[in-house]
């Protein structure tokens, strides 16, 4: 067995037993009550799910086993130059719990390098869409295409005993994210450079050949790639690419099946394709006030101009945060480290000053401050990657690394298939009858 099968193995039934014990004790203790503006309101808040691998504070923002980012970019093993985290450490801390040694992360390089053969079908499923075919569902496809590879589909059609789910569902996890780098390129090189596809360097890390086979070179990109794809991972399990990942896998369908699903729902606009709509939003902005370096009260009449048509301001507002996104300010470091003079960064910075006060001006918005996707179009058009479209594949490549560690936790524990109630507008009616008759 692998180092890190075996260490979440131990972990993993340590942790069931717990479990098993606390839920006979206090099984039927209450946690929670729910009001009828969560049932209605996309149940914000409602205490439903159990994950293992980051916690959402509406202030603080996301933790990851504990970790804030700005202690994340302290503790975990870095990129050759040391200054980026290398989000195989993350995988491995969000996977075990535990800050990976130098060695343990290398390790974890050098075996997604040994799964990351892509299958010839896959490429062929791509090949066989219309290039102008938006990346997401590409990207979308490829993943569901390469399910013909399942080890967990595989092992069910044999007849797996229920304490070994989590197994198949490991190796289906870590030959899934090896792949995905490789499939995210070959959707950006058809899509956008003719099909000149680039092969893999095996010399680099998992972002370093990442940012290769893109075909954007130069070490401040690859610590940009390092640095997105650990900080887009995880925010815990009620965000939406998140919950249709479990949702789909709590019905034992396997890894391929769950993330395709929870990429679906990272393509919406109110969720991971907020990157390229931000950018999208900026450049028509641009265009519109002829300037590339408007004042703010220009900003500020573009975004009224926004809201008075009925639109959102992409990259701002959260269901969850209620404070300047951590992932917004890391990115923001980012830039101010190496790209502070850069036009459309300035932009941003503006824009952050300006939208705040009016978002909260309408008296409405519950959380006027940026997200994550404000910031990261701003980074990657610097760095030559343009192709807004192509955003929220790389949101995704780093999104299923969260997700698919979560699916192997939910397969160690032995988690259900997840069925909340739903109830019609005629029940709500006759119970609050009922409420107001027994009052
Ligand atoms: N611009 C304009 N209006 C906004 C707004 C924004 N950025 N954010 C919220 N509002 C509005 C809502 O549309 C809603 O209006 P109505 O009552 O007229 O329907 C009202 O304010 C209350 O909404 P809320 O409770 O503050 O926010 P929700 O929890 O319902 O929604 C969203 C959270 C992220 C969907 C929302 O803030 C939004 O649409 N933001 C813009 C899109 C975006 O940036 N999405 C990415 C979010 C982060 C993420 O998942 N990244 O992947």
């Amino acid at each position: 067995m692998d180092p890190l099968k075996t260490k979440f193995n131990e972990k993993a039934t340590a942790l069931r037993t717990e479990i098993r014990a606390m839920l006979k004790e206090h099984g039927n203790k209450k946690f929670d009550e729910v009001t009828l503006k969560q049932i209605y309101g996309g149940a914000r808040g409602i205490k439903t799910m159990i994950w293992e691998t980051s916690q959402l504070d509406p202030i603080e923002g996301i933790r990851f086993r504990g970790y804030s980012i700005p202690e994340l970019r302290e503790v975990l093993p870095k990129g050759p130059d040391g200054k980026e985290p290398r989000p195989e450490g993350l995988f491995w801390l969000m996977l075990v719990g535990e800050i990976p040694t130098e060695q343990e992360v290398k390790w974890l390089t050098e075996q997604w390098l040994t799964r990351s053969h892509v299958p010839e079908h896959t490429f062929k499923v791509l090949d066989s869409l219309p290039v102008n075919t938006h990346p997401m569902t590409q990207f979308s496809l490829a993943i569901a295409s390469m399910q013909t590879e399942s080890c967990f589909a595989r092992r069910y059609d044999e007849g797996i005993d229920k304490a070994d789910y989590w197994d198949p569902t490991y190796e289906d996890t870590m030959n899934l994210i090896a792949r995905l780098p490789r499939i995210a390129a070959y959707i950006y090189r058809r899509t956008y450079h003719n099909g000149d596809h680039i092969s893999p360097d095996v010399s680099q890390d998992w972002s370093g050949n990442f940012a290769h086979m893109l075909g954007i070179e130069g070490d401040d990109f690859k610590n940009l790639m390092r640095l997105y794809l650990t900080i887009h991972a995880d925010h815990e399990g009620g965000n939406a690419s998140a919950h249709a990942t479990h949702l789909v896998g709590s019905t034992l369908s396997d890894a391929y099946y769950s993330l395709a699903g929870g990429m679906n729902a990272l393509a919406g606009p109110l969720h991971g394709l907020a990157n390229q709509e931000v950018i999208r939003w900026i450049f028509k902005m641009l265009d519109a006030l002829g300037t590339k370096s408007p004042s703010k009260e220009q900003i500020a009449d573009y975004v009224n101009s926004t809201l008075s048509s009925g639109q959102v301001i992409p990259g701002y507002g959260h269901a969850v945060l209620r404070q300047p996104d951590p992932r917004f300010m890391a990115q923001k470091r980012f830039a101010e480290e190496y790209i502070k003079d850069d036009e459309v960064v300035k932009v941003v910075w503006k824009i952050f000053d300006v939208v705040p006060p009016i978002l909260e001006s309408l008296g409405k918005v519950k959380n006027p401050w940026p997200n994550v996707d404000a910031h990261s179009g701003a980074l990657l058009v610097h760095y030559g990657l343009k192709e807004y479209s192509f955003y929220t594949v790389l949101f995704g490549v780093s999104r299923a690394l969260g997700v698919l560690s979560a699916l192997c936790w939910s397969r160690a524990l032995g988690f259900p298939l997840e069925r909340p109630k739903s109830v019609t507008t005629e029940w709500v009616k006759s119970t609050l009858a009922k409420m107001e008759q027994e009052a």
